[in-house]
């Protein structure tokens, strides 16, 4: 059994780490409040393998690919939900739930994807509402016959329309779901059209995305039900030669149609990060999406851990104070370990990385910068380094009610012996 920290104990840790922050101007009691106000939305897909409900031979296409086949994975619409809120009791701070269109709940009629309303979601909405998690939404663009040889790039006319009729609709359940839930959903657009090989046109399938994304998006829908988001990415498996929606695509995209940008850590070289991007592109979009992930020499999709390219993507937010332009989301899926814990595991990372965030002294740091003081400013880097951020996250853990350490879990093994096993 892991145990935890007594109430006492990470109470009395606290006191001694609001010290050590205060004297370097930060109020603490303060900052563990907006670090739990920031909302992480819980990816539904890690709950499955990316599967869906929509049928469950399907093969994940796309050029992504959930590999490993840890057993009790959810099968149904009830079992992913009662694994997402298993996992959220565990995760500290305001969550949401992202959705994907793969995960309509159409009984026992077929419903095709350019037919997919808010009524297919509507048992998902009621659900949020009951548990207070806000919602978000993606239309599914893969795993799916039509979507072989392009989907809003196609250059098949018909594959095309298709492609953008799900696009709407998928914009009008997710207003559906931010208007229910009070919270506006984020609705994001990727794609996987791209070649394997290299084209001999690069041009005209980016013409095609640009007119049908115009298309899906000629629909006007109040800003606080549904925030529209593009995602790019530079390969996947099959098309490793090109992707239709490149960064310099959707960044033109977006810049032009004041719509949010979304970067995922994974989609780009893989060298490449994406802290630096932040403060790049705040100046000419309306927001940006985070798709918080893991790659390992490529776009791997590995569970989130707390590291320094996690701390440097919300430290660059605090530095350029837009935590109300960006919308922090996960995007991983590991089917070798448990699944739960895979969700567990990369949210609580990513909250004590917003944390780690709020609890810097920017204002200092900018200061010492100001001044041309940069020997202080580098110092003062490293020295907040030391500064003891695991006994705040605790406390900040237990104000929000879930276990500190590593106690979380014994809860995880009980809930797998419980009902995974059964499965
Ligand atoms: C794929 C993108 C995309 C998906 C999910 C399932 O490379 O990252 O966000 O992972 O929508
Ligand atoms: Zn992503």
């Amino acid at each position: 059994m892991y145990k935890s920290l007594s109430k006492d104990q990470v109470t009395a840790n606290y006191s001694a780490a609001k010290q050590a922050y205060a004297l370097l101007g930060v109020d603490t009691d303060a900052v563990v409040k907006a670090a739990a106000a920031v909302s992480i939305s819980l990816h539904c897909w890690q709950g499955d393998d990316v599967v869906g409900f929509e049928n469950p031979d399907q093969v994940l296409t796309g050029g992504i690919l959930a590999t490993g086949n840890y057993p009790g994975k959810a099968r149904n619409a009830e079992q992913l939900r009662s694994d997402l809120a298993m996992a959220a009791s565990l995760i500290p701070g305001a969550k949401k739930v992202a959705l994907h269109g793969l995960y309509a709940e159409t009984g026992s009629k077929k419903v095709p994807r350019d037919e997919l309303g808010p009524e297919h979601f509507a048992n998902w909405i009621s659900w949020a509402q009951k548990t207070k998690l806000g919602l978000d939404f993606n239309p599914s663009f893969f795993s799916h016959p039509k979507a072989d040889d392009g989907t809003l790039s196609a250059a098949d006319k018909s594959t095309r329309e298709f492609w953008v009729r799900h696009g709407i609709q998928s914009r009008r359940i997710a207003a559906a779901m931010g208007k229910a839930t009070g919270a506006p959903a984020v609705n994001n657009v990727w794609i996987p059209d791209g070649s394997k090989d290299y084209p001999a046109d690069r041009l005209s399938p980016r013409l095609r995305l640009k007119d049908s994304l115009d298309a899906v998006f000629a629909e006007k829908f109040p800003a606080d039900h549904l925030i529209d988001a593009v995602e790019c990415k530079l390969f996947g498996i099959g098309s490793e030669a090109y992707v239709v929606g490149s960064h310099e695509f959707y960044m033109g995209y977006a810049v032009q149609n004041k719509v949010t940008l979304t970067l995922d850590m994974g989609h780009f070289h893989p060298t490449e990060t994406i802290a630096d991007k932040i403060p790049g592109i705040l100046p000419f979009v309306p927001g940006l999406m985070l798709h918080v992930s893991r790659g390992l020499r490529w776009d791997s999709d590995h569970v989130v851990t707390y590291n320094d390219d996690v701390q440097a993507v919300f430290n660059e937010i605090q530095r350029a104070g837009a935590w109300n332009r960006v919308a922090v989301g996960l995007d991983f899926f590991d089917a070798s370990i448990n699944r739960i814990m895979a969700w567990t595991i990369g949210a609580r990372s990513v909250r004590k990385a917003i944390l780690g965030a709020l609890l810097e002294p920017s204002g200092l740091l900018r200061d010492e910068e100001k001044s041309g003081r940069l020997g202080a400013r580098l110092a003062l880097m490293e020295e907040l380094k030391n500064l003891p951020l695991g006994a705040v996250y605790d406390y900040l853990c237990l104000s929000q009610n879930v276990p500190n350490g590593t106690a979380w879990i014994n809860a995880s093994d009980t809930y797998e012996k419980e009902v995974l096993s059964k499965r």
